[in-house]
């Protein structure tokens, strides 16, 4: 009996262990998702992130779409980027469409961006219908580097020990008051 209890105790130590552990790959690896619709637009058409940050594009619609950089419009360091390259360039991801580049309906095409600064895309076949985006990769970018969230848990336990401190003394204050104090009246 006491041997099964114990067995099912450490099962969900172990669980919860694990499931702290998965939660914490899950906030390390940074990404960003956006839609490619119907609509012929990105969602979000303006996104800023991280260093780091892999950014993955979803077709959610039926209608094929691209990603694929401006060559003018990222930054002089960064490599040029589109679905379906890699690519000499802009011109050469131009021509290759639609063989090579679009994203069907459910599918998805991603890139990481490590290079800090704006990063111009656009969509072959819908560019002009405004179909074009912007991603900026800053320091300050994304959720991950929150570097509060740690220290309120550890004063919350500092003074939460205090007080568990401060109790402990006052009853064993009152304790010995009870237990002695009232034996001055007796004599
Ligand atoms: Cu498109």
């Amino acid at each position: 009996m006491g041997g099964t209890t114990r067995r099912g105790f450490l099962r969900a130590m172990t669980g919860g262990a694990a499931a702290s552990a998965a939660a914490g790959e899950a906030v390390a690896q940074e990404q960003q998702t956006i839609d490619m619709t119907d609509a012929l637009v990105y969602e979000p058409a303006e996104a800023t992130v991280a260093p780091g940050t892999t950014v993955v594009w979803e077709n959610v619609g039926t209608v094929g779409h691209s990603v694929t950089a401006y060559e003018d419009e990222i930054p002089e360091e960064a490599e040029f980027f589109a679905s379906g390259g890699p690519f000499d360039g802009e011109d050469a991801a131009r021509q290759a469409y639609p063989d090579q580049g679009d994203i069907g309906g459910g599918e998805t095409y991603e890139y990481t961006f490590e290079t800090e600064g704006e990063f111009g895309y656009f969509c072959i076949p819908h560019e002009s219908a405004g179909m074009v985006g912007t991603i900026t990769v800053g320091a300050g970018g994304g959720e991950g580097d929150g570097a509060a969230v740690p220290s309120i848990p550890n004063s919350a336990k500092t003074i939460g020990v205090a007080t568990v401190s401060a109790m402990a003394s006052v009853l064993l204050l009152v304790y010995f008051f009870l237990k002695y104090g009232g034996d001055y009246g007796l004599d």
